[in-house]
């Protein structure tokens, strides 16, 4: 097999006074960041469909980017020039884990027997390109969205026939992920959502999507898949209601139908800013609830309301998702490059910049945030704000869950008033931040 991107070296860490354009300036991976490899911390993905496929079509123009390499596109011989690209371009930038949909690893054929026939076989080679080096799988999915059989949902549809056609992708895609060894299987629910009340039973549709997860569950264990399943929150587009709005939303769903020992949740950038979240806000709630799984790395523009899927380039933000990502201890999953690169950057060389941009921004995100927890302003503050529970008698009642209303009433009674509310001190943390993040 030929080179395909033959004019980009090897990448390499220069540092951050480095002015090459093919070299990271933070991303060091064998740098030690608070006891461990930043390449361990940072556990990047090339996600196959922006990154091999799609080649900047829009509402209002075809590609701009030619993603042929060297083939006709739409055949096998395109898919397995596919895979040539995506392992030169994931050893070229030291990339370990891909995360795929099943369409976006073979051209769908009219019959889902055949397609199934072209993913075994794709899948062989992914499997010998992936022999003898350390590339892995870090997901896979099914495309339940793109096929007009889908218009009314998958999980969701109106039409049994169209749900069995959902079941038979989920499997195939279990089956696969399987055998490339994933660690993970995401659910994104595209069309899982509705557009008015005035043709939709909501109830109904979402019992018939927790019997599809639940049938996933019980298969994917049965063959052998001991990772976590994902559920990836996403507040609209393309369905103006998503069942799967936030990750609030996406936990209460998995509690309610007993989901939630097999399932964790893939937080994007991108869906949390479109849900009015913060990144951070959405990685919080998903640790707390001991459901942080998987990160979908990208950024939005706060001026466009939909999906930009943009490479990350903000570092406050990348330094808040890894402040999270270090008080949870890590992620069982990774980070999972769900962006592409702009219309009109349509050349090989600027793939590579995108994805140097990005895991250089995680990479400065994790060293700034690991600053932050040595530093300990923000931690300490965050712990003495709450002290009048842990160092008071009454708060420790409180906290014992022994108090009972009446008697906090009287204790209240007998207080007179309370001088015991400080400040949050929002501004001078902020500052904090901005010492840190620019020292
Ligand atoms: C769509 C999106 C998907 C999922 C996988 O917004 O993020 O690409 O990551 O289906
Ligand atoms: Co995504």
């Amino acid at each position: 097999m030929s080179e395909i991107f033959k004019n980009i070296p090897v990448i390499k860490y220069e540092g951050k006074d480095s002015k090459n354009p093919f070299a990271f300036k933070f991303y060091n991976p064998d740098q030690v960041v608070l006891g461990k490899k930043m390449s361990e911390h940072l556990p990047f993905a090339m996600a196959w469909w922006h990154n091999l496929c799609a080649g900047g079509t829009d509402m209002f123009g075809r590609d701009t980017a030619d993603k042929s390499f060297g083939t006709e596109k739409a055949t096998m011989e395109h898919a397995k020039a596919k895979v040539d690209a995506g392992f030169e371009f994931m050893q070229k930038l030291g990339i370990k884990y891909f995360c795929f949909h099943d369409v976006d690893i073979v051209p769908e054929a009219d019959d889902i027997k055949e397609t199934n026939r072209r993913l075994d076989e794709i899948t062989d080679y992914i499997l010998e390109k992936m022999n003898g080096t350390d590339i892995k799988c870090l997901w896979g999915t099914a495309n339940m969205f793109s096929n007009p059989r889908f218009m009314n949902g998958a999980g969701s549809t109106n039409s049994a026939e169209v749900y069995c056609f959902a079941a038979a992708q989920i499997k195939k895609a279990l089956e696969l992920t399987v055998k490339l060894g994933g660690k993970g299987y995401v659910f994104w629910g595209g069309r899982e959502g509705y557009e008015t009340l005035l043709n939709t039973d909501v109830k109904f549709e979402q019992e018939n999507i927790a019997r599809l997860m639940k049938m996933a569950v019980e298969y994917g264990r049965s063959i052998g898949f001991t990772g976590d399943f994902y559920i990836e929150p996403k507040p609209k587009e393309p369905m103006k209601h998503q069942y799967d709005f936030d990750a609030a939303t996406a936990i209460g769903f998995l509690r309610q139908y007993g989901l939630d020992k097999d399932f964790k949740m893939n937080i994007e950038a991108n869906h949390a800013t479109l849900a009015g979240h913060t990144f951070q806000h959405e990685l919080r709630i998903s640790a707390i609830n001991g459901m942080l799984g998987s990160i979908d790395a990208n950024q939005g523009d706060y001026l466009l309301g939909w999906d930009t899927d943009e490479f990350p380039f903000d570092v406050y933000e990348a330094t808040l998702c890894m402040y999270e990502v270090l008080k949870a201890g890590g992620l069982t999953g990774g980070f999972n490059f769900d962006a592409k690169n702009r219309r009109p950057s349509n050349t090989f060389d600027d793939m590579f910049h995108a994805y140097i941009l990005g895991m250089d921004t995680f990479a400065l995100g994790l060293l700034k945030a690991a600053a932050i927890i040595e530093d300990g302003r923000i931690d300490d503050f965050i712990k003495n704000k709450y002290s009048s529970f842990n160092d008071t008698e009454i708060g420790k009642k409180i906290l014992s869950g022994s108090a009972t209303l009446s008697e906090l009433a009287a204790f209240a009674e007998n207080l007179g008033d309370t001088k015991n509310v400080q400040s949050g001190r929002q501004e001078y943390l902020e500052s904090v931040m901005n010492s840190i993040l620019f020292s």
